[in-house]
């Protein structure tokens, strides 16, 4: 089939079409760069939303119930469950499968797992692709589940309107702990595991956070920015999803009207990230096996990653303007 006509079936709505393009996206096949060119026009609609915490926060079981949210709305719902852990291993991946399982069977719902890639990738470079096959199908609302670890908390803003944060108590997740770059990123907390005891003492900890930030934001430049509100939740009991979901449309509705500088960064974003990934996949296929000939110099001690690494970029044969 070609890619045009695997476009025009996704933009119809056709979930097989849907499945196939997101294996064609996830293996890097060679048409999977037309296609998403083609479905870019498509998809633009839908309202992403990123969903990221530690592990074991909650953040299936949270998706599950919104999920289950948006379904009684009739919206129709893509879900992209990103997880770093081993392709081989698979547990984390089946435990998501396993919390979200009741909504495979829903038409409605498309459902795509993504394992992390090691080498190039770091996490899943195809997850922002895979988001804009399920925008293309038409889906209301994407939700993005992410670990956020390293680099990822970038991309789940680059990709997201929305970024839910999920932090729980009683994970040794408690705020000092948690990584600036995953707090700077939340557009709404969910203090999730509100059952347990010690989720006062973490909403009082964000408060705490967030207030200075505040100070710090307006003793700077005077930039004024969306306060993330903080929602208790339950996820395994359905308690708080509806404040959560009116916090996270609360956010949505404010960044409509921030649209235009949105699209913007949106495209500087993701045209960044295009031509790192280019550069990347073509350095590596140029410098070949000189790159683990360097890697034992370095292993061995004759040598050093920065000479090394200077030694290599110099050379790549990419044309200088
Ligand atoms: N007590 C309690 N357990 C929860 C809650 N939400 C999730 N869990 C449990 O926490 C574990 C991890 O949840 P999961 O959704 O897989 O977390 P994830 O790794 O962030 O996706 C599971 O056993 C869930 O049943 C909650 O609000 N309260
Ligand atoms: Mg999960």
């Amino acid at each position: 089939m070609s890619p045009e006509e695997l476009a025009e079936q996704i933009a119809a709505g056709n979930v097989r079409a849907v499945a196939r393009a997101c294996r064609l996206v996830d293996d890097h096949a060679p048409e999977a760069r037309e296609l998403l060119r083609l479905l870019h026009p498509h998809s633009q609609a839908a309202w992403t939303i990123g969903v990221t915490g530690s592990p074991g926060a909650g953040k299936s079981t949270l998706v599950d119930r919104l999920i289950e949210r948006f379904r009684a709305e009739k919206k129709r719902v893509g879900v992209v469950a990103v997880d770093p852990t081993s392709p081989f291993s698979g547990g984390a991946i089946l435990g998501d499968r396993v919390r979200m399982q009741r909504h495979f069977e829903d038409a409605e719902v498309f459902i795509r797992s993504l394992a992390t890639r090691g080498a190039l990738g770091g996490l899943s470079r195809s997850a922002a692709d895979v988001v804009g096959v399920l925008a293309a199908w038409g889906a209301d609302v994407v939700l993005l589940e992410t670990v956020g670890v390293g680099q990822d908390e970038l991309e789940v803003t680059e990709v997201c309107d929305t970024t839910l944060v999920v932090v729980s108590p009683g994970l040794g997740d408690d705020v000092q702990a948690l990584k600036a770059g995953i707090l700077e990123v939340a557009d709404v907390f969910a203090v999730n595991k509100a059952d347990h005891a010690g989720a006062d003492a973490t909403v009082r900890d964000l408060e705490a956070m967030q207030a200075l930030g505040d100070a710090t934001l307006s003793a700077h430049d005077g930039h004024v920015r969306f306060r993330p509100a903080i929602v208790r939740t339950v996820a395994t009991t359905n308690q708080g999803i509806e404040d959560l979901v009116r916090a996270l449309e609360a956010h949505r509705d404010a960044a409509l009207q921030h649209g235009e500088a949105k699209r913007q960064q949106r495209a500087a974003t993701t045209l960044r990230r295009l031509i790192t990934q280019a550069l990347t996949e073509r350095a590596f296929s140029e410098l070949g096996t000189a790159v683990e000939e360097a890697e034992r110099r370095i292993v061995e001690g004759t040598s050093d990653p920065y000479s090394e690494c200077d030694a290599l970029v110099r050379r790549l044969s990419i044309p200088r303007s």
